[in-house]
């Protein structure tokens, strides 16, 4: 029964995204994502083990976009795991905590990483959480959005807890996501239409022009 729902609600979807959230142990992942699946935060710490899995439908450009969103557990222990799964992913989500130096300073390393074993256009959005925690603040945001540039990703900073700036890496990266994926496709199917189009009425008129002489 469930089977049949699932494979239902596949149905009804036009394209979908596979992202992958990956960054240091306690920055915030697995609460950026359940902020953004399931509206809900809590305070207690229980750390991913490999991975987690959640989805969520959005509509963009009027086209239903499944989103595959798989929260990477950021201990040392569990790399060789989590690193089986970025294969495939359109979009990567590096985050760090605004609180946390080290996490900041380890973003290269998540993404060399990415780099390495993701698709060759993959998308990165640059995430640093925990923005409600100003006052312990060790990141600026200017260092933030300059290493984004460096990276050639997007930059946000947000916080679960209050919920701010959670619904933005996500859409965003689907943006971006269209904008590399798909649109390109379409554009060259498109193309291919014209062309077939236009040799079938070349071909019809060299046809006419053969008959009347
Ligand atoms: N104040 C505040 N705390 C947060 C925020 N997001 C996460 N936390 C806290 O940070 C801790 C770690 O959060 P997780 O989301 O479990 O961390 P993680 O990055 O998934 O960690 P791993 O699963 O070990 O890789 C928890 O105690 C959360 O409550 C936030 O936006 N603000
Ligand atoms: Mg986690």
């Amino acid at each position: 029964m469930e089977s049949k729902i699932e494979s239902k609600y596949d149905c009804l979807h036009n394209h979908l995204f596979k992202f992958i959230i990956v960054g240091d142990s306690c920055v915030g992942k697995s609460c950026l994502l359940m902020r953004y699946a399931s509206d809900q935060f809590t305070e207690s710490f229980v750390t991913t083990i490999g991975v987690d899995f959640s989805v969520r439908v959005i509509e963009l450009d009027d086209k239903i976009i499944k989103l595959q969103l798989w929260d990477c557990a950021g201990q040392e222990r569990f790399k060789s795991i989590v690193t089986s799964y970025y294969k495939g992913a359109h979009g990567v989500i590096l985050t760090y905590s605004i609180t946390n130096r080290l996490s900041f300073d380890n973003i290269k390393n998540w993404y060399v990483d990415c780099k390495n074993k993701c698709n060759k256009n993959v998308n990165f959005m640059l995430v640093g959480t925990k923005l409600d925690l100003e006052k312990n603040r060790e990141v600026s945001h200017k260092e933030g959005e300059e290493l984004a540039k460096q990276l050639g990703a997007n930059f946000i900073e947000t916080s679960a807890k209050l919920d701010i700036g959670v619904d933005i890496v996500f859409t965003e990266l689907a943006k971006l996501t269209m904008n590399t994926f798909i649109i390109p496709k379409l554009k060259a199917k498109e193309e291919e239409k014209n062309n077939i189009n236009l040799s079938n009425s070349t071909n019809f008129s060299k046809n006419k022009k053969f008959k009347c002489c």
